[in-house]
Order: structure tokens, then C-alpha cells, then sequence
């Protein structure tokens, strides 16, 4: 190959992967990393990333951050509160098959010195198969290349107040190794709650996934993904979840089943209009209910508000 088509395949596949280039939050636009750039003089709440490529190995040591682990030089750090949303906008995103995740990271004081790779990290958010089969469904990844790229997340209004490291996720099925995308942010929450994550939904990354997990290894051109229509997200259970919830797509999301002993008494204060149909105005993956909401309103139509867990309730 010539230099001018080496060049060519070199875009091509660039253009063809992908990453997190800007976050909005509160009214506030915040640039990402521009990996294509300098680094010299770059400010950005995001984490350095090095390349669009994808990582395609579960145990890889920079599937935490797509990255060694380190902040930038001239790294910032986003003012979010607790209860609001998130969202990160990707570069035009070519992969609609696979899940989407978030996940959140204490950092015990200011991240810029927190290794990621040390980092013990807790899933706020996840979507997988909406709906139809794991062959030819819709998937989270779907919507979000249909959403203008972008993924939004609304920081749990449970999660203690603090600096803590973002990590938005997808997981791209289409080949064989799956194609893993992580990029990290800085963000301090304020007005934050008081429920720590459990033991069992802590994890390191790597470490949390492994290359058999069947939400990693998994073939979407098989017989069998002809008529599944079950798809088992990777990684730790949901935070404030007591069990790992499978996404049947929209209609067999099953909430776990009541706990009186975990609740301790306590009625959640909303659990949003579970099951109840649309005419709100609260988007799809959008937050509708669970212990310590405290907003108002309902599922934009045709989704209705599921329960994921005692502590989130999500428009599906
Ligand atoms: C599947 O979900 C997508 C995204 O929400 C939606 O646009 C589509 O209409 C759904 N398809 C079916 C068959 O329900
Ligand atoms: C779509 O995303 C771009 C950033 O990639 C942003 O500038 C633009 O405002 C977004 N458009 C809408 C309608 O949200
Ligand atoms: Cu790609």
C-alpha cells in the first residue's frame, strides 16, 4: 500500500470508531478531549484519550479510561449536582449494536491525582437490547448514534456528594472480539445523598469484565441471536440494585422482586408512575422514579417508567 492509501485506510477507520468530544450539564458546555489535537495547552473535565480505536480485549489495562490512567496536564473538574443530567456527545457514531453504561468512581478528594486503574467504580446507568432480537433489535447504542450521538445520564440524587471520575461506555457487538469504548470525566457532585454503593456493586476496571462474559462474547449473526431477545449487560449490578437485572428489551425488563428487609421501613418517596404510559416530557433512559427523586412528571410517550430498582426507576 502507498503512503496516500495507507493514509486513506488510516481516516477511514478513524472515522469509523469513536470517542467523547464535548459534555453539557446544567446549561453548561464543556469541551471533551480532542485526541487529534495537541495535547500542549488542552483544557477539558475529560480524561486524555490517545485514539479512536476501539479496545478489544475485557481485560485490557486501559479499558478504565481509554487511557494509562493519568489526568491531563491542565485537567478541570465540572461543578454537577446531584439529580441532574449529564450528557455526553460522542463524534458521529457509526455502531448502533450494543449496550451503553455509565459509571461513577470516588475519588476521596480531588481526582486529578487518582489513578484510574485504582479507582473502585459503581454503574449509575445501563441500556442494552430495547427491543426485538439480539440479531436485528434496537439496541441502547442505536438510540444513541439516532440521538444526535449523545448519551444522557442523570447523576442519582443518592449518590453522596463529592469528587468522583464519569465514565460513559459502549460496547460495540457488531464483530468478533467486541469493541469496547470508555471515556472518562472529572466532575465534583454537590447536593449529593447518603447511599454508598455496596461491596458487590464496587469493581475495578479492568477487572469487572471478563472476555467469556456473555454480554462480551457474543455473536449476533448466530442461529440462536435469530430469537433471542434477552442480552446480558457486562459488569457489576446496577448501583442500589440487589440483583443483576437482564434487558429483554423494553416489554420484559423485570424489576427485582420487593425486599421489606433492605427497604428498612422506608417507603420510597416516588416511584414514578411504573408501568403507567406516556405524555410526559421525560426522555427515554430518563430518570422517573426511585427512593430520593424528586422530580416530577412522566415518560414522553410511547415509554413508560420501569422499575430498575428500589433507588431508580427509568423511562424504557
Ligand atoms: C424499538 O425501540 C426503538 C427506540 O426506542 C423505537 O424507535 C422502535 O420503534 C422500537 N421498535 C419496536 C418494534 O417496538
Ligand atoms: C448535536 O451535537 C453537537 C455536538 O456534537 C452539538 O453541538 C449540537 O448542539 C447537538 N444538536 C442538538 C440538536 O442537540
Ligand atoms: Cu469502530
Amino acid at each position: 500500500m502507498d503512503a496516500f492509501a495507507s493514509l486513506l485506510a488510516f481516516v477511514a477507520c478513524a472515522s469509523a470508531h469513536g470517542g467523547v468530544l464535548y459534555y453539557a450539564n446544567g446549561g453548561n458546555w464543556y469541551d471533551g478531549w480532542q485526541p487529534y489535537n495537541t495535547p500542549t495547552g488542552q483544557t477539558s473535565i475529560q480524561r486524555p484519550w490517545s485514539s479512536y480505536n476501539p479496545i478489544q480485549d475485557a481485560t485490557d489495562p486501559t479499558i478504565g479510561c481509554n487511557d494509562d490512567g493519568t489526568a491531563g496536564a491542565l485537567q478541570l473538574t465540572a461543578t454537577v449536582a446531584a439529580g441532574s443530567d449529564i450528557t455526553a456527545y460522542w463524534n458521529q457514531w457509526p455502531h448502533p449494536t450494543g449496550p451503553v453504561m455509565t459509571y461513577l468512581a470516588d475519588c476521596g478528594g480531588d481526582c486529578t491525582s487518582v489513578n484510574s486503574n485504582t479507582a473502585k467504580w459503581f454503574k449509575i446507568q445501563e441500556a442494552g437490547l430495547i427491543n426485538g432480537t439480539v440479531a436485528s433489535g434496537t439496541w441502547a447504542a442505536g438510540v444513541m448514534a439516532a440521538g444526535n450521538s449523545s448519551w444522557t445520564t442523570t447523576i442519582p440524587a443518592t449518590v453522596p456528594s463529592g469528587n468522583y471520575l464519569i465514565r460513559f461506555e459502549t460496547i460495540a457487538l457488531h464483530s468478533m472480539p467486541a469493541q469496547f469504548y470508555p471515556e472518562c470525566a472529572q466532575i465534583e457532585i454537590t447536593g449529593g445523598g447518603s447511599l454508598q454503593p455496596t461491596a458487590a456493586e464496587l469493581v475495578s476496571l479492568p477487572g469487572a469484565y471478563s472476555n467469556t462474559d456473555p454480554g462480551v462474547n457474543i455473536n449476533l449473526y448466530s442461529e440462536e441471536a435469530t430469537t433471542e431477545t434477552c442480552y446480558q449487560i457486562p459488569g457489576p449490578p446496577l448501583y442500589g440494585s440487589d440483583d443483576k437485572v437482564a434487558t429483554c428489551g423494553s416489554t420484559t425488563t423485570t424489576p427485582p422482586p420487593p425486599s421489606s428487609t433492605s427497604s428498612s421501613g422506608t417507603a420510597p418517596t416516588s416511584t414514578g408512575s411504573s408501568g403507567s404510559s406516556g405524555g410526559g416530557s421525560i426522555p427515554q433512559f430518563g430518570q422517573c422514579g426511585g427512593t430520593g427523586w424528586t422530580g416530577s412528571g412522566s415518560c414522553a410517550s410511547p415509554y413508560t417508567c420501569q422499575v430498575q430498582n428500589t433507588y431508580y426507576s427509568q423511562c424504557l
